[in-house]
């Protein structure tokens, strides 16, 4: 039996972040991945790498869902970047049409380059609309910060209380990153599944935040838990795969390095 994992996502052109990582976690993780594109970001390495953002258009996006979900019978998804209000009301209407064992959302909030009201109206709708069917949600801390409205982020009891807040938007299991950011020498995350709070920490590797290590979290859960894990293993098993694709990272031609998934 094949174990399917589905992702809603955005294409990043250099491959680092976005559906292309989601797409080599599935399958590094032993998944047949399919996936919907929500919109195309092109790095402009002419103006500092800024993001150019086309959205896909929201008839284009539903067309790929309606194909994939008549194809097969998907029961686990992760949603990474969705970019425009317009893009979030069609996926919000599509998830709606079926039940899902697993929502994995990403909550992705903002893009550089992205006029500034625009991903506004973007962060509001994401929050109204999609954080309410996830059944969980992997914010890093800048998203963490901004969905539970906590002023300061910086000691892990503040992590756990900021990730209880976001659980009262919905999802059951809130997984919040303090990454590279958070002070200390770990990597901490913060699991919450309903009343239970897990701390997994890993000695951080380096300073400098890695491209695609929140895309490649989120989608190793959802491929976990698609192949049947529980939430904790499905999380565990992740941070491993994700602090392995930071320690064998590569670099290209772009400032910042990028996580290589099965390294
Ligand atoms: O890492 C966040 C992210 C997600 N999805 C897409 C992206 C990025 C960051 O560049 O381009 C498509």
């Amino acid at each position: 039996m094949v174990d399917l994992a589905y992702v809603i996502a955005g294409s990043e052109a250099t491959g680092g972040a976005g559906i292309q990582a989601d797409l080599r976690t599935f399958q590094q993780l032993g998944t047949f991945g399919l996936g919907t594109v929500t919109c195309l970001v092109s790095f402009d390495p002419a103006h500092d790498w800024n993001h150019r953002f086309f959205p896909v258009p929201a008839e284009v996006i539903a067309q790929q869902m309606e194909a994939a979900t008549a194809a097969y019978d998907l029961d686990v998804v992760k949603i990474g970047m969705l970019g425009t209000p317009a893009t979030i009301d069609v996926i919000a209407e599509g998830l709606r049409r079926q039940p899902w064992r697993h929502v994995v959302l990403d909550p992705v909030l903002i893009c550089k380059g992205q006029e500034p009201g625009a991903a506004l109206d973007t962060d509001n709708a994401l929050r109204e609309q999609v954080v309410p069917l996830a059944t969980v949600v992997t914010p890093n801390l800048f998203e963490t910060h901004a969905l539970s409205g906590m002023a300061s982020i910086e000691t892990v009891e503040q992590l756990t209380e900021a990730a209880r807040r976001i659980q009262e938007l919905g999802p059951r299991v809130v997984v919040a990153k303090g990454g590279v950011d958070l002070p200390g020498d770990d990597a901490v995350d913060v699991l919450v599944d309903g009343d239970e709070v897990t701390v997994l920490r890993t000695p951080k590797v380096g300073r400098e935040r890695v491209a695609g290590a929140g895309c490649t979290l989120a989608a190793a859960i959802t491929a976990e838990l698609a192949k049947g894990a529980d939430v904790e293993d499905a999380v565990t098993a992740a941070k491993a795969f994700v602090t392995a694709g930071i320690e064998g990272r590569i670099g290209g031609r772009a400032p910042f390095e990028v996580v290589r998934q099965g390294a």
